[in-house]
């Protein structure tokens, strides 16, 4: 992944300061960004010239809150190439829900799972390898705070990324999605159409202007996503926040995992 900014997004709190300052050392530069009140911090990975951008902490990407905004518009801009997502390997559930909408990007993503030392004391395991399968995305367990696992990651960096992650939720929902990929397939570029999708399923006038719809465009989408609200009984935001929750929870259970021992797995 050699090209473009890499874009470090996560919760507040998750280690994001610690593991920015890690991947630059001392090269940064703060400032603000445009319009708004909310830090920029700008930096270069260390032993490359590549620019690591430094997003505000947020939860989602909804775009309500000044936080939310700058790092979805940086998100979604042509500017952010590769991604690293880092989370809170203690609060693992909250954490990935702002992965899977970060997934839905499909720009190339690495996940950094944070705070792996502390795992241990809560006589917990995480099965890093199922994770990366599950997501279809490289995944690395790290501790910024104690420099464990970061070479790791700066190689996984530094490799091309194999292809745009991809995640299946609910069967009758990716029927609705295919369906308005399809009416769209000549506004949007292959790699944006599902991303869209989705954000045309959640209503958002941001991308219904962007993609200038004509009436009977919008109409189809509309029957399109009147037909699932009726199929799932719930409004069409509560359809994909259900799918992402649900894909949470199954994930969650079947890779953290219970042990007797204070082993700590770095991948
Ligand atoms: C305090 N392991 C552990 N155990 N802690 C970590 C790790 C890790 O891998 N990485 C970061 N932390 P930020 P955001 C603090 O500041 O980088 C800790 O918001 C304290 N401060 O040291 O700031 C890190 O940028 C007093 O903790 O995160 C920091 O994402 C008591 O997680 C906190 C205890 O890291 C947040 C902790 C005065």
């Amino acid at each position: 992944m050699t090209h473009g900014e890499i874009a470090l997004t996560g919760n507040p709190n998750s280690g994001k300061t610690s593991l920015f300052n890690k991947l630059t050392g001392g090269n940064q530069h703060v400032g603000n960004w445009p319009g708004v009140t909310v830090e920029k911090k700008t930096g270069t990975l260390l032993n490359t010239s590549q620019t690591v951008q430094d997003l505000p902490g947020i939860y989602s990407l909804s775009p309500y809150s000044p936080e939310e905004i700058v790092t979805r518009n940086y998100l979604f801009s042509e500017q952010a190439k590769t991604i690293i997502n880092i989370i809170d390997a203690t609060n693992l559930e909250r954490s990935l829900y702002l992965t899977l909408q970060l997934i839905e990007l499909g720009k190339p993503i690495i996940l950094a799972i944070n705070m792996i030392d502390l795992l241990a004391d809560q006589h917990l395991v995480l099965d890093l390898h199922t994770l990366s399968t599950r997501l279809n995305i490289p995944v690395c367990g790290i501790s910024a705070k104690r420099n464990k696992g970061l070479a790791q990651l700066e190689k996984q960096l530094l490799k091309q990324p194999n292809e745009r992650p991809f995640l299946e939720y609910d069967q009758r929902l990716e029927t609705a999605l295919s369906e308005i990929s399809s009416i769209i397939k000549h506004k949007a570029a292959p790699d944006k159409q599902r991303l869209y999708a989705i954000k045309l399923f959640e209503k958002e006038p941001e991308i219904i202007d962007r993609l200038s719809l004509s009436t009977s465009e919008r109409q189809e989408i509309e029957e399109i996503i009147d037909i699932t609200e009726q199929i799932f009984n719930l409004e069409h935001y509560e359809i994909i926040i259900q799918a992402r929750y649900q894909l949470v929870d199954e994930l969650v259970k079947q890779v953290l995992i219970k042990t007797d021992s204070k082993h700590v797995a770095f991948q």
